[in-house]
Formats: C-alpha cells, sequence, structure tokens
C-alpha cells in the first residue's frame, strides 16, 4: 500500500505531467481527483484509473482519506484552495504563480502556519537538470564568487494553443514565464534587494506583455538580468531552455543552446551537455519542464515523509512572488524598487 495518499484539483493542460510524476514514485498513490469539467475529470480518471472523482473540492475535502493536495489549477482559484486545504489541515501543493495578488499570497501562507500544515509552491524550473548543474558548478567554487550573471529566455514558441488563458490575463510573461526565471535568480545569486523592469507587448493579439527586461541586485552583492520573450524568432527555437551566463572572479560559465555547458577557469576550460532525461511519458522539448515536475514531486515527498519545509515553500516563494510584483511596479513607474517595500 502506498505510503501517502493525494488528491489533485484541476485536471486540465498541466496536470497530466503532474499525475505521471506521481505515478512513477512507488510510495505515493493518488486515490482521488477534482474537476468542474466533466470532461477532463473523465480523461485524467481513465487515464490514470482515478476512481473517486469530485466536481466540487469542498466535496472531496469532506469526504477525505488523503494525506496531501496537489492543486494543479489556474491562479484565480488558488488561495481559495489552499486556505480550504488549511480548514481540513491537509498539507498543499500549490502550482505557481502563486495568487493574483502578494496580499493574497501573504494569506495564504498565514493560512497554512496558522493550521500547521506544509505548503509548498510548485516551482519547477530551478529543479531542471540543466539548472541543477549550473548550481552545482557554483557551489565547488570552479569560477570562485559570481559577481554578474544572466537569466535568459528568448522563444517564439506558441504557447497559447495549450494555455489559451495566455493570451487573455493583462499580466501575461512575467506572471506565468518571469517567475520562474526570477525564481532561478534567487536559486543562483540569492534573494534580491531592488528591481528594475521594463516591459513590452509585441503580439498585438495578446493583453499582457510578451517580453521583458529585468536588472536585479542581490543581497551578497551580485547585479543580475533576468531578460524573458516570447516575441522572438531565432533561427533555431530553443523553447522551454533557460540561457545562464554567471562571470565570477576566477571564471565564467556558460549554459547555451541544447545544454551546453562551459565552465572557464584558471584550471583549464571544460564543455558538457547537461540534458536533461527524456522520462518514458515525455514528449520533446517539454522534456526537460517534465523531468523537473518529476524531481520537485519527489522532493515533496521526501520532506513531507522528514517533516522538513521543502525548498519552495510559500514562505520561500513570497520572495520570488514579490520579485514578480515589483517588476510590475518598476515598468509602471519606471522607477526601481526595493525588495523592503513589498515584504
Ligand atoms: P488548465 O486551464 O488547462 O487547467 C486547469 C483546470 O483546473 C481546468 O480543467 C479547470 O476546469 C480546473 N479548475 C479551475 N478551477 C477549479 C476549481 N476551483 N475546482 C476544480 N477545478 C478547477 O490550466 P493549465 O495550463 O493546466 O495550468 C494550471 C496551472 O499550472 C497554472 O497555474 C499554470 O500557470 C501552471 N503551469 C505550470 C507549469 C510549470 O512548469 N510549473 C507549466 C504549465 C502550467
Ligand atoms: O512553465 C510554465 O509555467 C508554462 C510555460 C513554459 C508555457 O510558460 O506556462
Amino acid at each position: 500500500m502506498a505510503r501517502f495518499k493525494g488528491a489533485l484539483i484541476g485536471c486540465g493542460f498541466f496536470a497530466v505531467n503532474q499525475m505521471h510524476g506521481w505515478r512513477d514514485l512507488a510510495d505515493v498513490e493518488i486515490v482521488a481527483i477534482c474537476d468542474r469539467d466533466p470532461e477532463r475529470l473523465k480523461i485524467v480518471g481513465d487515464q490514470f484509473g482515478v476512481a473517486r472523482r469530485y466536481a466540487s473540492a469542498d466535496e472531496m475535502f469532506s469526504d477525505g482519506g488523503f494525506d496531501f493536495v496537489d492543486i494543479a489549477t489556474t491562479v484565480g482559484s488558488h488561495r481559495a484552495l489552499v486556505e480550504l486545504a488549511a480548514r481540513h489541515k491537509v498539507p498543499a501543493i500549490c502550482q505557481k504563480p502563486f495568487a493574483p495578488t502578494l496580499a493574497d499570497a501573504k494569506a495564504m501562507v498565514a493560512a497554512a502556519e496558522a493550521a500547521g500544515i506544509p505548503l509548498m509552491i510548485h516551482e519547477n524550473f530551478r529543479w531542471q537538470t540543466p539548472i541543477l548543474a549550473v548550481r552545482q558548478v557554483l557551489d565547488s567554487g570552479a569560477i570562485g564568487a559570481p559577481f554578474w550573471g544572466r537569466v535568459s529566455f528568448r522563444s517564439g514558441f506558441d504557447v497559447f494553443s495549450g494555455q489559451p488563458y495566455l493570451a487573455k490575463g493583462k499580466r501575461f510573461i512575467i506572471e506565468d514565464l518571469g517567475i520562474h526565471s526570477l525564481d532561478i535568480a534567487r536559486f543562483l545569486f540569492g534573494d534580491a534587494t531592488r528591481m528594475t523592469a521594463r516591459t513590452r507587448r509585441i503580439n498585438p493579439a495578446i493583453a499582457g506583455e510578451d517580453v521583458a527586461t529585468m536588472l536585479l541586485d542581490h543581497e551578497g552583492g551580485v547585479t543580475s538580468i533576468v531578460d524573458v520573450s516570447y516575441a522572438t524568432r531565432l533561427p533555431e527555437e530553443p523553447f522551454p531552455e533557460t540561457f545562464v551566463e554567471i562571470d565570477g572572479d576566477r571564471g565564467t560559465l556558460r549554459l547555451g543552446k541544447d545544454y551546453r555547458l562551459t565552465v572557464h577557469s584558471p584550471d583549464g576550460t571544460t564543455q558538457s551537455t547537461v540534458a536533461p532525461s527524456l522520462l518514458p511519458w515525455a514528449s520533446r522539448p517539454w522534456h526537460n519542464i517534465q523531468e523537473s515536475v518529476a524531481l520537485i514531486q519527489r522532493h515533496w515527498i521526501e520532506r513531507l515523509a522528514a517533516g522538513r519545509e521543502p525548498d519552495t515553500s510559500g514562505r520561500d516563494n513570497l520572495k520570488t512572488f514579490a520579485l514578480v510584483e515589483a517588476a510590475y511596479l518598476s515598468a509602471e513607474r519606471g522607477e526601481t524598487v526595493s525588495l523592503g517595500e513589498l515584504l
């Protein structure tokens, strides 16, 4: 029998990856699923053989019988569902983006803390194999102390066909994708203190910004650039690869196309490929993201078993989400925003 029984709310486009990830974990069984759309409930329930199916999260929680809940709905429902989990004292994972506003996100963290339940934000990009490889180089000291970095995601990939809601929101790329890149910047360079951002909308068919350029000051003295675009047409489409450049006081690191990692220092220059594995259920080009879903879910179970806070807990992710808010504020005002004003 599985040691951890889980429930999942939101059986949409991305949840299928999460269901695959759970199925691969020997200690876990998803015993109940919920979606207000009967078609999605049937598709996912049939594909993964889940008998308990609910149109209402309230009813699912009232019936209970699970040790954690995985919330895979879009942002508008995150606060209500995390608060529902907290009322039932059920540990919760919530997809990014955390919440519609920072005030909502803070309320969610407070609700989880008051209920004494762990809350993890499904911020999976820092769990990508190439990003973990970059972090390993930094930790090894090979390039010395970093003083400058760039986290870059520039693409012309049509994300709107799979996720049509992305074309409709007033906020787009920073809230949806930049949030991952900002979290990677925190993961590699530490927490940020100040943000300066500029945004553009190039695609006239969408409501939000599809280009953002952000300058961050980090606590340890690193200056970083986080730049994201869905309006960039390149000869070879890199979706969904994140490129990273880091200059340290001993050398440099570059993560480029096709997961090529170059590390240069007085010890020499090494080149390697730090590609993700193609899991049996994954498909290119999404496999990098899909593998990171499996890895973050394994991390959740390990920390749940150990009674320890996950790395991307709600408390931690407030600092990533504050960077999103700061970027929008900075772009709107044309000013630098101090994170201290928000947290
Ligand atoms: P989607 O619209 O395809 O799926 C969401 C599902 O949730 C829908 O089937 C909808 O009916 C259901 N739902 C919404 N509110 C509900 C409620 N209150 N009760 C029950 N069911 C409800 O969306 P998606 O593309 O799967 O995205 C879901 C979330 O995953 C978003 O927050 C998105 O940003 C995130 N996402 C994360 C990654 C990642 O790499 N971490 C990638 C893609 C999407
Ligand atoms: O990862 C995500 O959150 C996705 C995508 C890569 C398409 O931006 O929404």
